[in-house]
């Protein structure tokens, strides 16, 4: 009898922790949200705070329909990448850094463990891949601004995409591809398991614009064996809108 009120006055504690960690983050939240409509400048702060938790997929789950199947993106999006969400908390609590946010913990890697490379790459890299996408559309091209700076750095879109393909088809095993900016250079590249360029001790460096998960969770139902095919496909939801957002950040 007395563990079980133990047990309950330590749940109530979790609880009560947790909900003022809540609010807590309810409000800095709100008060970012009033300064991004406030001035332009602070459209570049949300690229730049993930918290540990999912955010919302800002589409039904067969919105990429004919690209990537309904499945694939519930178990993505609920399994996959609610356990990066998950295992990133329990290895922030484990390591102490529970306040920071996911860009400081992956600038400064090699103070924390795999779980929490892996689980913090896992958790940002899924974050943005859920906004860089959106439903299927005939012509998808970037927007008018990064549409010239892919020209003056690839020479022409088609040269660009063909890189960029090339990156994603050839990482070996799992991993993503990526379009970034270093020091306004805009790159392709590609890293391995859940690594990105953000992280300290990535062979690739900078501020990721465009990403694509080449794990085969991302396709396998739909794809099987055939990668290739998923990529190309894949255009057709690129959310160009987002990536010229994170591109003006
Ligand atoms: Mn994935």
């Amino acid at each position: 009898m007395e563990d079980i009120k133990k047990t309950h006055r330590r749940e109530f504690i979790k609880t009560t922790v947790k909900g003022s960690i809540i609010a807590g983050i309810g409000i800095s939240s709100m008060g970012s949200m009033l300064e991004s409509c406030s001035s332009s400048k602070n459209l570049s702060k949300q690229f730049f705070k993930t918290g540990f938790d999912q955010t919302p997929l800002p589409y039904k789950y067969d919105a990429l329909e004919n690209v990537i199947d309904a499945q694939t993106m519930e178990i993505h999006y609920t399994k996959h990448a609610a356990g990066y969400s998950n295992n990133l908390k329990e290895a922030a609590k484990a390591e102490g850094a529970e306040g920071k946010t996911v860009e400081e913990i992956l600038a400064s890697l090699s103070k924390y463990s795999t779980k929490m490379r892996n689980n913090a790459g896992g958790h940002y890299n899924h974050e943005m891949f859920w906004k860089c996408m959106r439903s299927p559309q005939n012509e998808n091209s970037p927007e008018k601004k990064l549409n010239g700076a892919i020209a003056d750095h690839f020479g022409s879109f088609e040269n660009f995409k063909n890189q960029f393909n090339d990156a994603a088809k050839s990482r070996f095993g799992s991993g993503w591809a990526w379009l970034y900016s270093d020091n306004k250079t805009l790159k392709i590249g590609s890293t391995p398991n859940q690594d990105n360029p953000l992280m300290s001790m990535s062979d690739i460096k900078g501020f990721p614009l465009l990403g694509i998960d080449v794990w085969e969770h991302a396709y396998y139902l739909k794809y099987q064996n055939k990668r290739a095919d998923y990529i190309e496909n894949w255009w057709k939801v690129v959310n160009w809108k987002y990536v010229e957002d994170r591109f003006e950040a």
